[in-house]
């Protein structure tokens, strides 16, 4: 029987939205799994729930705005109590790669700044290791040839993301590299090496940055935290 994996997205982004109560400051991710918790959240908007909110994109301030969703500035705001957001890969040890839509340093930013981070995600995004998902890799144009080189002196092989015939531009006007290092054996070694790279923004190794995982799963949900 082939899974029904918008039904997983939409039982896992229903039960991440219980978690959210009045007067909170909420982090909205991006993605299609984050669509739904969105939507699930303009709902109890819309019958009253009084909340704040910070888009973790372009595509998602649009959206929370067509909801009457009320957003505030990152800057003004010491935390943020609940984010909810996608995955592209998980592991039941809550390591992530992100980024798969190209939001991964705000989603990253945002979830440094969060109390409880909650992923939603489908059944397809749980794997043992992680790595089969090339890794997201922000870098700024102007390094970008730099950082392809520095990544393949440490065995990974990069390719700009390219939108129809030119580069990929993030909300933030820059480049997007997806990096096959194969199956992650060390990912915090691999994290760690990346962060010395000059010109390299963010990456999409998320760990240590998630609280909690809830992955549809056929008619129900699986929590993992
Ligand atoms: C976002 O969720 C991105 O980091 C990631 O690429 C995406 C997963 O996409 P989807 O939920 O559409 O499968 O946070």
């Amino acid at each position: 029987m082939s899974k029904d994996l918008k039904k997983e997205k939409m039982l896992a982004a229903k039960e991440a939205v219980k978690f959210i109560d009045d007067n909170m400051i909420i982090g909205l991710g991006t993605g299609s799994t984050a669509f739904y918790a969105i939507m699930e959240i303009g709902e109890r908007v819309k019958n009253g729930l009084k909340i704040k909110a910070i888009p973790t994109s372009n595509e998602t301030r649009e959206l929370a705005k067509s909801l009457n969703i009320e957003l505030i500035d990152i800057n003004k705001v010491d935390s943020i109590d609940i984010t909810i957001d996608g995955a592209d890969e998980f592991t039941s040890d809550l390591l992530l790669i992100k980024g798969g839509g190209g939001a991964l340093f705000r989603e990253k930013i945002v979830a440094s700044v969060t109390k409880k981070q909650i992923i939603i995600a489908d059944s397809s995004k749980k794997v043992a290791t992680l790595g089969k998902f090339k890794l997201p890799i922000e870098v700024i144009p102007f390094a970008s040839y730099y950082v392809l080189r520095q990544i393949e002196s440490i065995n990974g092989k990069g390719k700009i993301r390219m939108a129809a015939d030119k580069e990929f531009l993030t909300d933030q006007g820059n480049y997007i590299i997806d990096a096959d290092f194969g199956l992650l054996k060390d990912p915090k070694s691999l994290a760690t090496a990346l962060t010395q790279i000059e010109g390299l923004v963010a990456h999409g190794l998320f760990i240590g940055l998630t609280d909690m995982i809830i992955m549809g799963n056929e008619d129900s949900v699986m929590i993992f935290d």
